[in-house]
């Protein structure tokens, strides 16, 4: 053996040991890649040894060259069977983790549920509709003349402050958010000739402080009902039949005389508290009553005021209160309940009306 055959013998050891000794630590398949990187990859230190045989004089190269090839097959003979065993281990592990536990139980999605107020709108359109009234909708922004003129409440009127209004505009044409339904009563008759049996759920909106039965944006419930004969009896059955298809019998309704521009006689519509049950809180103030609305049979000048003959026909009208028809109804002592969106207060009530 030459000298140089015998430096390359010990170089070809030295690896084989190296190699082999590491070989025995291998773990994983990232450390498989990365002997096979260090030993046989074409940076690794056999393949360099191979291409070292390109300095060696032509003689010597071929036992060399079989003595690193020999290396190189018998390296890559051990690392082989490690290398699968490694890949196959790695691949369970990585089945196992994404694999998909079919008995979990799915997630329940949140079904929503019909709003307190839009439930009852929907039970009050559907009393109303078994007493022949059909439902209309108007604008919320609405001109003075409708929400006021029309309704024998002129300018400089008094009785102007005893709906807080929002303005929206006061240059040139007066308009307002709607204090109250009354408007759809006017436009409903400029609309259509009697006979009139119309109901207007919507929002009304008043410049007022709240407290358990004020808000400042409420709903509000009109009827009108205009034709020939039409009486203060016809007035007072409508609105206790309402109550009784709405509360059951044992709700008790009470009438009594107030005023409003556009009806003359005019009442109040109350019911006793449910809250309490007629022996005085603080939500009906302590009278054992809560106001619902008020009525009335339609002044004479409303009529004239959208082209009717009042000595024609007439009829009545009623503005009802629809949180306060809901507080009653179930039992919630705060009207402010309705609209503050507390998730857990909507919850419990989609719960309990089912
Ligand atoms: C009267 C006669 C008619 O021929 C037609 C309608 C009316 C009612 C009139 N337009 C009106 O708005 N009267 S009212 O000011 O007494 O309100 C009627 C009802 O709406 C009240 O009884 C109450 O139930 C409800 N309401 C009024 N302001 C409220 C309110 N609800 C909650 N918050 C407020 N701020």
């Amino acid at each position: 053996m030459t000298t140089i055959q015998h430096g390359l013998s010990r170089e070809i050891d030295t690896v084989r040991r190296e190699a082999l000794d590491h070989l025995d630590t291998l773990r994983s398949a990232s450390d498989a890649t990365l002997w096979e990187g260090a030993f046989l990859g074409p940076k690794g230190q056999v393949t360099s040894l191979l291409r070292g045989l390109g300095t060696l004089p032509a003689e010597e190269r071929p036992i060399a060259g079989r003595a690193a090839q020999q290396l190189r097959d018998e390296l890559a003979a051990a690392f082989a069977p490690l290398r699968d065993r490694l890949e196959t281990e790695a691949l369970g592990l990585r089945l196992a983790s994404e694999a998909v536990d079919v008995s979990l139980p799915g997630r329940k999605p949140t079904i929503g549920a019909a709003h307190p107020i839009s439930t009852m709108i929907d039970e009050l359109v559907e009393i109303f509709a078994l007493l022949g009234f059909q439902a209309v909708f108007g604008p919320e922004v609405e001109t003075a003349r409708y929400n006021f003129d029309l309704l024998n409440i002129p300018a400089e009127h008094p009785a102007r402050d005893v709906w807080d209004t929002i303005h929206v505009q006061t240059d040139g044409e007066e308009i307002v958010l709607r204090t109250h339904t009354s408007p759809m009563q006017a436009r409903t008759m400029e609309r259509i000739q009697p006979p009139v049996r119309v109901i207007v759920p919507g929002v009304s909106f008043r410049f007022e402080a709240q407290d358990a039965s004020h808000e400042w944006q409420f709903t509000q419930l009109e009827g009108l009902a205009v034709d020939r004969n039409i009486t203060m009896a016809d007035l007072k059955g409508t609105l206790q039949e309402m109550a009784r298809q709405l509360f059951g019998p044992e709700r008790r309704i009470r009438f009594r005389c107030d005023y409003f521009p556009f009806v003359e006689p005019g009442v109040e519509f109350a019911v006793d508290c449910a809250i309490c049950k007629g022996r005085g809180c603080r939500v009906c103030k302590h009278t054992g009553w809560l106001e619902m609305g008020g009525a009335g049979m339609v002044h004479p000048h409303v009529l004239r005021g959208v082209g009717y003959d009042p000595d024609e026909v007439c009829g009545f009208a009623f503005g009802l209160g629809i949180d306060r028809l809901a507080m009653m109804k179930y039992g919630v002592d705060d009207l402010r309940a309705f609209a503050n969106n507390d998730i857990r207060f909507l919850r419990d009530f989609a719960r309990a009306i089912g």
